[in-house]
């Protein structure tokens, strides 16, 4: 019997101590750790983690050391007998001022970095973040420049099992965007988060922070990010069917390269230009980016009269990125959730109900308003819809018919 309990004890001995041991070697290398993040609130909310770890680490050492202590020196087979008093002043101050301290230790600290947080006062840019089923939208509100970051063509191709291209070969599966955001490093980030049918959440561990996109309510928060480079990250509320598949990239650059970005990306908005908004994203080797020096943006105006297989061309990519995750490349749909676009009587039938549809939406189903794309996207979405697929209309719609129907 007392053979027994030495050994058992020496065994849970061996169990504490095996994955007191394995919490080592794991930390060694951060993997279980939280990240300290790249912006100045990151670290602070990094450090409030390490405090609190490392307190109830102290805790849980002090009791379990006492509860181990106790169950062995005072066990029955040594004779061990109960007190039986109860009621005692001094032990029961001690018991409440100690926790009350150790609380007042924790709040301090982290009401402080709360406080520093929601404070989006003297921020140096605004953007507004929309979630959508299942995709991000961003608006630069100082620069005009708005956009829509989804799912990158090969991620969003492997995943629905392309024959071709593998998950395992895809470089940052899942978690790369046609159109990242852009932001300046140094500067306050004012970030102004709603959504446009469920709740989402914007969160990208680095920033250190994430928070729910909620319909008719604006969420804000602010980074400042401190060194160059690509974060990424997901939305954090389960919010439908492909959850899963609307990634965030912020890609954080020096001044002079965002105010470049910001020049590019308002001569793609203004109305004429033939732009698609993929020349944001420099990562995919095969779509190279188009830099819009002065000369060749003037160039780009020259093209107010595409042709049918210009259009075409830019309206498979724009329709692939923005479309086909309800309607599907092949234009055949999901019905009955969501129609196909081949022989559809809508896409076949008039030029401007069918405008219409796009620009403006569906009210209340999952087509929602596509006017935040360009008006060159536009025209070669709705072009391509009227000629691919066999939808053969031979119908062509200009930059500018857009522009007069919005
Ligand atoms: C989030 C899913 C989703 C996305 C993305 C989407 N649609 Fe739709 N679309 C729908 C749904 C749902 C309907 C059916 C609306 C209804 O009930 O009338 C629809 C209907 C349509 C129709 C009318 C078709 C018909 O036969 O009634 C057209 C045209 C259309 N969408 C074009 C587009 C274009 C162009 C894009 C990309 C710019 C797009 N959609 C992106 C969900 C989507
Ligand atoms: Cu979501």
């Amino acid at each position: 019997m007392r053979l027994e309990s030495k050994k058992s004890a020496a065994r849970a001995g061996g169990v504490v101590f095996g994955l007191l041991a394995a919490a080592g070697t794991a930390h060694a290398d951060f993997a279980l750790n939280m990240t300290p993040g790249v912006s100045s609130v990151s670290r602070e909310v990094y450090g409030l983690h390490m405090l609190l770890l490392w307190i109830c680490t102290a805790i849980g050492v002090l009791v379990f050391s006492a509860i181990i202590y106790s169950v062995i020196k005072f066990r029955r087979s040594k004779g061990a007998v109960a007190a039986q008093f109860h009621h005692n002043t001094t032990v029961e101050i001690v018991w409440t001022v100690i926790p009350m301290l150790i609380l007042i230790s924790i709040a301090v600290p982290a009401t402080k970095v709360l406080v520093v947080m929601e404070d989006t006062s003297n921020s140096d840019l605004s953007i507004k973040v929309t979630g959508y089923q299942w995709r991000w939208g961003y608006e630069y509100l100082d620069e005009g420049i708005s956009f829509i970051s989804s799912l990158d063509r090969q991620s969003d191709l492997a995943r629905q099992r392309n024959p071709v291209i593998k998950p395992r070969e895809v470089e940052n599966y899942l978690l790369e965007v046609d159109n990242p955001v852009v932001v300046p490093v140094g500067k306050k980030i004012r970030f102004l988060l709603t959504s446009n049918d469920v709740i989402h959440s914007w969160w990208v561990p680095a920033l250190g922070w994430k928070r729910d996109a909620i319909p008719g309510y604006i969420n804000e928060l602010w980074t400042r990010i401190e060194e160059p480079g690509i974060y990424r990250g997901q939305c954090a509320e389960l919010c439908g069917r492909d959850h899963a598949f609307m990634p965030i990239v912020v890609k954080a650059v020096p001044e002079d390269e965002y105010r470049a970005w910001v020049e590019e990306q308002k001569a793609r908005m203004a109305p004429g230009r033939q732009e698609p908004a993929q020349a944001a994203n420099p990562a995919p080797a095969s779509q190279p980016q188009q830099a819009l020096p002065p000369a060749a943006a003037a160039a780009q105006d020259v093209v107010a009269e595409p042709t049918l297989a210009e259009l075409m061309q830019l309206g498979e990519q724009a329709y692939l990125t923005n479309c086909a995750s309800c309607h599907q490349a092949d234009g055949t749909g999901m019905p009955p959730m969501f129609p196909a676009l081949k022989g559809s009587p809508v896409v076949a039938g008039d030029i401007d109900a069918h405008l219409e549809v796009v620009l403006r939406g569906v009210p209340g189903t999952a087509m929602v308003s596509f006017a935040h794309l360009s008006d060159a996207e536009l025209a070669a979405i709705v072009t391509y819809k009227r000629n691919a697929w066999g939808n053969d209309t031979g119908e062509l719609i200009r930059p500018a018919d857009v522009r007069a129907a919005r």
